[in-house]
């Protein structure tokens, strides 16, 4: 593909200076931002990945602030998972679903105060369906982007590097929890989070002064750790089983077919907009549905969906692929039909390098 030409639109981060310092070799876009998606090479991030530490640009997650008396009101409109359990301090996973139960976005909710949230957003623009609900349902909140931009500490020694900059008292941070802890004298939220299995830490930087300063601290800390910049990894998170908005599912799948069904509790999420008609799918259950796929040969790259084939018959489209260097296969995330989704299952991808031998998978690899 031919390069993207930069513009205003294709928003910066308060972190970019030092993405570029660091060598970073190319960029997606995601929520009309930079979102790095290389630095040496996807395979040699993806191994640095796995055995030391990375700081990751995650700014383009942008937040989606919903303030108000009605706050909790409309977050449980815009989700069939049920809230009435979620506290300050803690994260939750949650579906994002319009009034026919298609998936409009899969955030993670972060709950500030009982009136105060922050919806950390994959790649759609959910604020205007946010601020669509709030005005159209005369809601008492605010809703709108702050200055706040994640930066991800993923990697196996993701603890040593945070421990040198906020103190061990972050190592105590549980999973999908966060905690608030001091940065040259502002406070910042921090979670036990982030886009990869490899563990680690999502810190949510609230003013884009102090980005740089962060940065280069959690690099200056961290050098005898080998930290490095890193970022979302293409094979890993395939090995991992972690969903890409946009790619591995779009508005025309309900959270049963992309797998999300475990985050949904649609019978007591009440107001939830997509409720109704997510009551009726489930109650049958999805036709198709998101499968692990492990393919045979090398695997090219993956800008569209490859048709799966059952003999002539289309049964599915794979969204995502990888060549993995530690399973020695390709790896895959794909859209499965009932009929040919059970484990073992075998079937044919046609990619642009031609047909490549498939088999659904037992469970994702990580
Ligand atoms: N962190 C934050 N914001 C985000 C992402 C993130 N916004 C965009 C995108 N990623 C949203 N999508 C996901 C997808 C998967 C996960 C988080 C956000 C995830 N899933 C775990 C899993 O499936 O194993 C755990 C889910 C759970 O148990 O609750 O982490 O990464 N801030």
């Amino acid at each position: 593909m031919a390069l993207i030409t930069a513009s205003r639109r294709l928003r910066r981060t308060p972190f970019s200076d030092g993405v570029e310092a660091a060598g970073v070799s190319a960029y997606t876009t995601y929520n009309h931002m930079l979102l790095p998606t290389v630095f040496r090479s996807v395979v040699e991030d993806y191994h640095h990945l796995k055995s030391a530490v990375q700081v990751w640009d995650v700014s383009a997650e942008r937040q989606v602030e919903v303030r108000g008396p009605d706050a909790g009101r409309l977050l449980q409109m815009l989700t069939p998972r049920d809230l009435r359990g979620m506290l300050p301090g803690m994260c939750y996973y949650v579906p994002m679903v319009d009034e026919t139960g298609g998936m409009l976005n899969d955030p993670v909710a972060v709950k500030l105060a009982e009136d105060r949230y922050w919806i950390s957003i994959a790649d759609s623009d959910l604020l205007f369906w946010v601020k669509g609900i709030a005005y159209g349902y005369r809601l008492d909140v605010m809703v709108d982007e702050p200055d706040v931009s994640p930066l991800a500490i993923q990697g196996p020694k993701s603890d040593d590097l945070m421990e040198r900059v906020f103190g061990e008292a972050v190592r105590n941070v549980k999973f999908f929890r966060y905690g608030v802890f001091e940065f040259q004298g502002r406070s910042l939220v921090i979670a036990r989070s982030g886009y990869s299995k490899q563990g680690g830490f999502e810190i949510y930087v609230e003013g884009s002064d102090i980005g740089m300063p962060l940065w280069n601290a959690l690099m200056e800390a961290g050098k005898d750790l080998d930290v490095r910049a890193g970022c979302p990894n293409g094979i890993e998170r395939v090995e991992g089983g972690l969903l890409s908005y946009g790619n591995d599912m779009t508005r025309d799948n309900t959270p049963h077919e992309t797998g999300l069904g475990r985050f949904c509790s649609t019978q007591t999420a009440i107001g939830c907009v997509g409720r109704d008609a997510l009551l009726r799918v489930s109650k049958e259950g999805p036709v198709k549905q998101i499968r692990p796929l492990e393919i045979e040969g090398a695997v090219p790259p993956c800008d569209r969906a490859w048709p799966l084939m059952a003999g002539d018959k289309v049964v599915g489209q794979i969204t995502s692929a990888a060549n993995s260097p530690d399973f020695g296969t390709g790896v895959a995330i794909g859209m499965v039909r009932m009929t040919h989704w059970d484990a073992g299952t075998k079937l044919t991808a046609q990619t642009p390098d031609g047909p490549r031998a498939v088999t659904v998978a037992e469970k994702f690899w990580i």
